[in-house]
Order: structure tokens, then sequence, then C-alpha cells
């Protein structure tokens, strides 16, 4: 099976491995030559946590760029680039896909699988809800600090392939489940309170539950978009609130992906984790007052660089 890997970052560095531990040597597609030839050079590194300490484990890819795939290529697409870039990095690689190829998203955020879903059908579309704190230490490395469960679902009945993905990326913990819905919006709200805090704050994500202050304020934002989900009519499979404070505990070590991008001034999520709750929100009338304030507080940390 070759599978692609679309985003050389954070995620797609954790997939790598954790195909890698499954005997798979995937493509790491970038959209950079520069990237690509710097990884080709130097490799690529992901430092895992153990019980002595941690351990730099080589990841083993080919790295290519976009326009070096061949057509009909590739049977996994994983596509792990930030969510404001996945409709351009899609519809480049829809060529390089095999007639039954299949395609995952892994964004932060909502209205990735949608896209997908247009492109290749539901059937062959599926969303990675990943629990997993991973930052970048220097161009080639990345840290995994904490891993919680993660799911992986579909917009219909989970298709036999899907289960086949979740054992070959087994270390990733991954469960599929039927309602994807449920979890993505779990995963929407809880991001919703992390990343901004996080990146306002230049903290980690222990933050979260080290600071009764800065819980509290998560909890509420947590509040609204729990609020606006009801309203959508999303059931939820957990209380988001106990969820919060789970993931802030698995990944208490990791800086949220939203903090690594205001420190690197790169443009962040906003506008796909609180900023949709902020749109659905006001649509459907529900006070998300807190999100819009995170909104505004990211893009103008954002609009200075
Ligand atoms: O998804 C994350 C992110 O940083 O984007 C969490 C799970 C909060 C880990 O930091």
């Amino acid at each position: 099976m070759r599978v692609g890997i679309v985003g050389g970052g954070a995620v797609g560095t954790l997939l790598a491995y954790a195909l890698n531990l499954s005997g798979i040597k995937p493509f790491i597609i970038y959209r950079s030559r520069d990237k690509k030839s710097r990884r080709s050079r130097e490799g690529l590194k992901l430092q895992v946590a153990s019980s002595g300490g941690s351990v730099v484990h080589q990841v083993n890819a080919y790295h290519i760029t976009y326009d070096e795939l061949p057509d009909n290529f590739l049977d996994l697409l994983l596509i792990a680039t930030k969510a404001y870039d996945f409709r351009e990095a899609l519809l480049s690689i829809v060529p390089a896909l095999s007639k039954d190829a299949v395609a995952i998203s892994c964004q932060n955020g909502l209205w990735s699988l949608e896209l997908l879903e247009k492109v290749l059908g539901k059937e062959k579309s599926a969303a990675l809800i990943l629990n997993a704190g991973v930052y970048e230490v220097n161009e080639v490395t990345y840290s995994l600090a904490g891993c919680g469960s993660s799911y992986l679902g579909q917009h219909c009945r989970p298709q036999p392939w899907l289960m086949k993905t979740a054992e070959i990326l087994h270390f990733l913990n991954i469960r599929v489940v039927d309602d994807v819905e449920g979890y993505r919006w779990l995963k929407l709200i809880v991001n919703s309170a992390i990343n901004p805090l996080t990146a306002i704050l230049r903290a980690k994500n222990s933050i979260i539950i080290d600071n009764p202050l800065v819980g509290k304020l998560a909890a509420k934002v947590v509040l609204e978009g729990w609020l606006v989900s009801r309203e959508v009519g999303v059931t939820l499979p957990r209380n988001p609130i106990i969820e919060l404070i789970n993931v802030a505990a698995a990944t208490r070590e990791n800086y949220s992906s939203m903090y690594q991008d205001v420190i690197k001034g790169r443009r962040t999520e906003i506008d796909y984790i609180n900023g949709a709750i902020v749109e659905i929100g006001e649509r459907l009338g529900v006070n998300i007052v807190l999100n819009k304030v995170l909104t505004l507080l990211i893009k103008s940390i954002e609009s200075r660089g």
C-alpha cells in the first residue's frame, strides 16, 4: 500500500512515525522544494518520551514535492496540513490518487471533512480526530508530548478500510466511531479553549489545569461551544468540561498548535476553531461572546506579525 502524507509538520511527522511502526514507509509530500531537500538531506526525527527519559527516533519516509508525484500513485492519503491550506493541498494532489484511493483529513476545527467529501465522496473520506500533543523542536525534529485516545470516523457507516487504517496507525490508540460529528465537535470545543488561551498566555497546555483562573475561563469558553453544539443537534460523546481536563492533562507538557503558530509569527487556525463556533453560534442565536473575544485577540496578535 502506498501511503502519502501531505504536510510534513508536527502531525505529519507523528503519522509517519506511527506508520513506520507498522512497517510502512510513507511519502511525505511538500509544496516547497527547499523543505523537501532539507528533509532528504538531514532526515526527520521524532522525540518520544520513555520511562528513562526521551528517545529520538529517525522517521523513515520518502520526501517528495507535489509535482514529483506520479499520477494514480497513492492508495491512502493522510492530509495533515493546516486547515487553511487544506483546499489547495487536496486539489493539487487529486491526480496522484489511484482509482480506489481513500483519504483522511486530520485538521483541527470544522470544514475540511466536508470539502474532502465533495471531492472523493463520503465513503472514501474520513476524519481523524487526533488527541496528541506534538511540537516543533527545530526544522527537522518534533517532540511528542503526550497522547490521549484518538478517533476515526465518517459521515456514513464506517467502511472496512477505516478499521485497517486504525490498525496500521495503532500507535495512536485510534478507535473507529460511528458518530464522527460528536467527536469532531468534542475536539473543536476543547481546542476552542486550550488553543487560544495557551497562545495568548504563552503557556503550555498544563496552565488549563494548574491555574484555577485560567481553568475557570476555559470552562466558560467550553460552555459556549457546548450550547452551540446542542443547537446544531450534535450529541457529544462525553461531557466536554471533563474532556477539557483530560486532554489538558494528557498533553500537559505540550505547546498547543496555536501557541506554536503565534510564537513563530505564522497564521493560526482560529477561523476554523473559535471563528467557526462564532459563525454557527451567531446564526443560531447562541451567546458566543467569549469565543468572539478570543477570535479577535488572536487575529490582533496575527496582524502584528
Ligand atoms: O489539538 C491540540 C492542538 O494543540 O492543536 C491539542 C490536543 C490541544 C494538543 O495541544
